[in-house]
């Protein structure tokens, strides 16, 4: 999926949620969230990180919305899930999600993809997540983030 494509599935689902105008480019990478937070002159922490995981005994995805400055306990995941759950590839974050890592949004998705948001996130008055490319996010609140993707709250980081 070209880029501009992805940037553009992503702005129209932020518009359908209500929360159009809310993507932006930035000038510099925001590839990771540590250059996220530098990008955008926030902390690392306030930037959403969009982690795929894959269930093998399904090959389905699970995203993982988790704050920038946490890691995800993949113990504990995968206790959520039921099962043991791997890091998803380059090649399955694409497939399942149509964008690549780097640029992974938590909307705006190819097909839908059950979602995690871990604690960490609601600490914040307001977050910064992917929009589609590793140069563009868009701002949320947690509700407001939690809303739109539907994302069930859990306890997952290390
Ligand atoms: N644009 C920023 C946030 S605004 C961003 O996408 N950050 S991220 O954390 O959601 O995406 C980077 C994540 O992709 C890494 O934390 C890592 O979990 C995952 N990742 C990076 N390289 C690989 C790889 N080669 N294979 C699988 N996962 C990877």
């Amino acid at each position: 999926m070209a880029k501009g494509r992805s940037v553009a599935r992503v702005a129209s689902a932020l518009s359908e949620l209500g929360l159009g105008g809310r993507s932006r480019e930035l000038p510099d990478s925001t590839r990771t969230a540590a250059e996220a937070g530098a990008a955008l002159g926030c902390e690392v922490g306030q930037i959403v990180k969009s982690l795929v995981f894959r269930l093998p005994s399904t090959d389905t995805a699970v995203l993982v919305l988790a704050s920038g400055s946490t890691r995800v306990d993949v113990g504990k995941l995968s206790a959520v899930v039921g099962e043991t759950v791997e890091q998803a590839s380059g090649a399955f974050v694409r497939d399942r999600t149509g964008f690549a890592i780097g640029g992974v949004a938590p909307v705006g998705l190819v097909a839908p993809v059950t979602t995690y948001v871990d604690r960490g996130v609601l600490g914040w008055d307001h977050v910064w997540a992917a929009a589609g490319s590793p140069r563009t996010v868009f701002d949320a609140t947690p509700d407001e983030l939690l809303a739109a993707t539907g994302g069930t709250v859990v306890d997952v980081a290390e």
